[in-house]
């Protein structure tokens, strides 16, 4: 966003903040720090100017982040005007009696004057007064992040302006101002201007340590305290203005960093019991199942931070994955990503998701989490192998009992004998070797919802050969279809790249994988201390794939020579 152009979009924003008076506060799901602290904090300073402020996020608050002020004002539901009223002129009748009979669903409105007859004229009919004039939305990548606050509310949507506020890649523009800015670490980074401003057109004092705290909140989340790739020149910036303006860091580091739950320990426990690794493609995942969150007593966002705290510090991993399995045959997936030349957003793409390039995430419905997990390795290994140089040769795809941790910490290709010895026909090899097709056709030949690929299947094999598309087209496409997900991700954390022996260096903080080179983009713009952020995705259906990627077959050619250190 050029300077000029943010200039004039905040201008706008502070214009309609100060001509209307019922201003509507959305925050999305997840609810993270970014968006708590975004829509609390134009909470009170919208108070300051007298509005009428109303705040709704469609998750309950995560206790974590009660300690902020005015947590209690953000309700869960909007009150749309549905109100129908029927307005009945009397004044041609005198001394009427009224009846109300409610029959077979109908209401019947008797009116019995003494004097006086009333015809079709004295009848009319109106709706409700609004009660809102303007909608802004906070750290929201797409109105689907709103769950039942938009689908509930459409018609109030189509009738309202609303004012987009967001700092995600996958930002689709839904308002009728967007101040969509990538580059920014936070949604609350990109309200530090529109507060000044605000202060300066209506000559209120506005700034207070609250407001500065919860503003801070945002970039401290999104930016794994400041530990993840997003962390610009310009969030320390913004962090020092606001800490001028009173923010209290240490209470937010404090609540957020230093405490955990009981229940989130012996969570994160299971987790890395049930920790998995494949040392040939360098995967490392985990499984939970619903029997975990029951056992340990944890709530289904106890798991964030664990993928990037914990998972992604395993030696040599590169792909990171945690798949929750939740209430209503719901189950999640987070993606991490340590070396840049992995797209964790396209891995997502696959199962319908989406993401960053370094933190991703996918929701996949009604398909047992044992199978989603084959289905998920049975794709990281194919792209792996195609991105390593390694045959899949023989290699099973791996699955164990998500319930029971049988074989924790132990490699499965540890307690697999090493097969080198290809048992596929090298005719077949020949003309279909790994990744001929993309990964995306292969999802779309063996859709999630269907019955996946037997464990023990090769994956090779199971790729078709004849409706093979060629994927050269769809190359360039790389980068522009994240843009196009119907559905948009939450931000999630961008695993620090640190103590990850990958041999390509971590790209400059702001600056786009190289994979997606055409257009500079930003790594990670966001990422909350949650990796609960991955598990955001409100993707109600299964893969409509985007017709993109092949970035597994581009990859290879892009990629410093890899070399494993163990
Ligand atoms: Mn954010």
């Amino acid at each position: 966003m050029d300077p000029q152009a943010k200039q004039s979009v905040q201008q706008q924003i502070v214009d309609q903040l100060l001509k209307n008076q019922k201003i509507l506060i959305m925050a999305s799901s997840p609810a993270d720090g970014d968006c708590i602290g975004s829509s609390l904090s134009l909470y009170l300073a919208l108070k300051k100017l007298n509005k009428e402020v109303t705040v709704v996020c469609p998750d309950p608050i995560p206790d974590l982040y009660h300690f902020l002020p005015n947590t209690h004002v953000i309700g869960d539901r909007v009150v749309a005007s549905k109100d129908f009223i029927i307005t009945i002129d009397t004044r041609k009748i005198q001394n009427a009696n009224i009846k109300n009979l409610t029959e077979d669903g109908k209401i019947n409105i008797i009116i019995m004057p003494e004097n006086g007859r009333l015809s079709d004229a004295d009848v009319s009919f109106n709706y409700g007064p609004e009660r809102y004039d303007i909608i802004i939305t906070v750290d929201t990548g797409g109105l689907e992040q709103l769950g039942q606050l938009h689908a509930g509310n459409i018609e109030m949507f189509s009738q309202m302006p609303v004012i987009n506020i967001d700092h995600h890649f996958s930002n689709d523009h839904f308002g009728r101002i967007n101040y969509v800015d990538v580059m920014a670490s936070a949604t609350t980074e990109l309200l530090i201007p529109v507060i000044d401003l605000l202060e300066q057109a209506s000559k209120t004092p506005l700034w207070d340590e609250d407001i500065a705290t919860l503003l801070l909140t945002g970039i401290i989340t999104d930016t794994g305290s400041f530990q993840n790739a997003n962390t610009t020149p310009r969030a320390f910036d913004a962090s020092a203005q606001l800490i001028a303006h009173g923010a209290r860091q240490q209470e937010i580091i404090q609540h957020i960093f230093k405490t955990k739950q009981l229940t989130t320990l012996k969570l994160w426990g299971r987790i890395l019991t049930k920790m998995q690794t494949d040392d040939r493609f360098h995967i490392v995942w985990s499984v939970l199942t619903r029997k975990d969150f029951s056992d340990t007593g944890a709530a289904e966002n106890e798991t964030g931070g664990i993928v990037d705290e914990l998972l992604s510090n395993a030696p040599g991993a590169e792909i990171i994955c945690l798949l929750k399995e939740k209430k209503d045959g719901l189950v999640s997936g987070s993606i991490r990503t340590t070396n840049p030349s992995i797209d964790a957003s396209s891995l997502a793409e696959n199962f319908g998701g989406g993401g960053h390039a370094r933190a991703a995430g996918f929701k996949i419905t009604d398909v047992p989490v044992e199978k989603v997990e084959q289905q998920v390795l049975k794709l990281f290994r194919e792209y792996q192998s195609k991105r390593l140089g390694v045959p899949l040769d023989g290699e099973p795809v791996l699955s164990h009992p998500p319930v029971a941790p049988s074989k924790p910490l132990v490699s499965p290709s540890q307690s697999t004998p090493s097969v080198t010895s290809s048992k596929i026909p090298s005719s077949s090899s020949q003309k279909s070797p790994p990744f001929t097709s993309s990964p995306k056709q292969k999802m779309e030949n063996t859709p999630v919802t269907s019955a996946p690929v037997p464990a023990s299947v090769p994956a090779p094999v199971a790729v078709p050969v004849a409706p093979q598309p060629t994927p050269a087209p769809v190359a360039p496409a790389d980068v522009s279809p994240k843009l196009d997900l119907p559905l948009q991700a939450k931000p999630v954390v961008a695993p620090a790249p640190t103590s990850v022996p990958v041999v390509a260096p971590p790209p400059a903080p702001v600056m786009a994988p190289p994979q997606a080179s055409q257009a500079p983009t930003p790594v990670v713009p966001a990422a909350s201390a949650s990796a609960e952020a991955s598990s955001s995705f409100n993707f109600q259906t299964l893969p409509q794939v985007a017709d993109t990627t092949a970035q597994g077959e581009t990859q290879p050619t892009e990629v410093a020579p890899y070399r494993f250190e163990k």
